[in-house]
């Protein structure tokens, strides 16, 4: 029988979930209010205070915040704590812009500990287990995240941290490691190399833990295929605490948000209309039980679905689909809106495997747009002959999805960069922004 890390939480009634969410939102809205003056300020703008909150149902009531709050209010200007209180900082991978930073007291570590456990337990985890944690420690909520939960669990963790494949897969193998955690890229990464040194054998891997960038069931597919495991999604961002806000369990079939601690809406990105479960469109969380760095109403950008649908898990809080890309990563090529989303669909349904590049560039003012992909091993000696063939279906099919031309280059297997974080899925050389 599956282990339920807080059942009694994590299977809870709706009625008690949203009567958890009601008082816990009360409380948090009167401590922003009171210890957030940026946030007051926005409050005030829209003619809202604590007053008017009674209920989940009053949350429409209240101002969002995006990353552009986050980079006015950089880098103390959103703490609702005295700095003495606080006990960590973590920040977000991002290269451009000014870095999120997000704070957290002991109380705010030990929550976020809590949720990442229970990614573990829904994924088989107990204490028996060798946890290998092969996010990137540092700054990044990856490694810190993971390790903490296993902890809670009591599994004995390894803290791998990202890099050093050859150290990677000879502890794996000696230390018997069960359960991997870890981009769903350097997951895919690890497998093949394993699988070319024929030493799969050697491994005990049962499951993985895998997210903080998009993967298709694709993927998940192959993966857990290499590795002999069964790959569970977990998702999570820097501004809410890091991984953990919503992860999988055995049914694979959505995300569970942790709904004791995160209110999450879907909205329309621009009308910024709330909607109702089942319609895509952006997340939006509210923190409810963050003393550190309490955001209400923050919008991340990913696009994604809702549904409330009885789960076979026993799971009652609310499942998010995988984020089926962003409101901002839209590409805007020749005057023509281009979701990445789109190109790996076209790849995905031709039997490309997921490991793909999008060159944008600008010459004598013209856009144009390039996708590398990288053939499997079988593809490419069975059809040295072929590939102009091959890319010309390509460009075929993405023409029809995208409205216009795409140069597709088929490259040899593991040749484009493999990253030990986050994949690197689009090159914009425009510098439009
Ligand atoms: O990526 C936190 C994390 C670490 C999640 C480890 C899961 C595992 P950030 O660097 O702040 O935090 O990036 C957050 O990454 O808004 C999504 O766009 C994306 N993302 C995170 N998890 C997933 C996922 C971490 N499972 C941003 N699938 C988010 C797709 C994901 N995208």
């Amino acid at each position: 029988m599956e282990h339920y890390y807080q059942k009694e939480i994590e299977c809870a009634p709706y009625e008690q979930i949203r009567a958890w969410q009601n008082e816990r939102l009360i409380k948090t809205v009167n401590h922003v209010y009171k210890n957030v003056p940026y946030y007051r300020e926005l409050m005030i703008k829209k003619g809202v205070t604590p007053d008017d909150i009674k209920s989940v149902d009053d949350l429409k009531k209240l101002p969002f915040l995006t990353k552009s709050d986050l980079r006015d209010a950089y880098p103390y200007g959103l703490m609702g704590v005295d700095r003495s209180e606080a006990v960590r900082i973590q920040s977000t991978s991002g290269t451009t812009g000014k870095r999120v930073v997000a704070f957290y007291t002991q109380h705010d570590i030990d929550l976020w500990e809590d949720c990442c456990a229970r990614a573990i337990a829904a994924a088989g985890g107990t204490k028996d287990d060798v946890v290998h944690v092969s996010y990137g420690y540092g700054l990044f909520t990856g490694g810190a995240g993971l390790h903490g939960g296993s902890h809670k669990i009591g599994s004995l963790t390894l803290p791998m941290s990202s890099g050093n494949t050859d150290r990677q897969i000879q502890f794996m193998c000696d230390l018997g490691s069960t359960i991997l955690c870890c981009t769903p890229s350097y997951a895919a990464y690890l497998g093949e190399t394993i699988t070319e040194r024929g030493l799969k054998d050697r491994i005990k891997l049962k499951a993985g833990i895998f997210g903080a960038e998009a993967w298709s069931q694709e993927m998940r597919r192959d993966i857990e295929k290499t590795l002999g495991i069964k790959a569970y999604d977990i998702y999570g961002l820097t501004e809410i605490s890091g991984p953990g806000v919503a992860y999988e369990c055995s049914a694979q079939t959505g995300m569970h948000i942790n709904e004791d601690h995160f209110i999450a809406e879907i909205i329309d990105p621009v009308t910024e209309e709330v909607l109702p479960y089942g319609e895509k469109g952006e997340l939006v969380f509210t923190c409810i039980t963050k003393e550190a760095f309490p955001l209400i109403r923050y919008r991340t950008r990913d696009i994604c679905v809702l549904t409330r649908e009885p789960c076979s898990c026993g799971r009652t809080h609310v499942k998010m689909s995988k984020p089926m890309g962003r409101s901002d990563d839209m590409l805007i090529v020749k005057g023509v809106n281009v979701f990445p989303s789109q190109i790996e669909t076209v790849l995905i349904n031709k039997g490309y495997p997921a490991n793909y590049q999008i060159v944008v560039d600008r010459v004598n003012n013209s856009d144009t747009i390039e996708v590398r992909v990288e053939m499997t091993p079988e593809m490419f000696s069975d059809t040295l002959g072929q590939i102009s063939s091959r890319e010309q279906e390509l460009i075929e099919a993405m023409k029809s999805m995208l409205g216009i031309f795409v140069k597709v280059k088929l490259v040899a297997p593991k040749s484009i960069a493999r990253s030990e974080g986050k994949a690197v899925r689009i090159i914009d050389n425009r510098k439009l922004y």
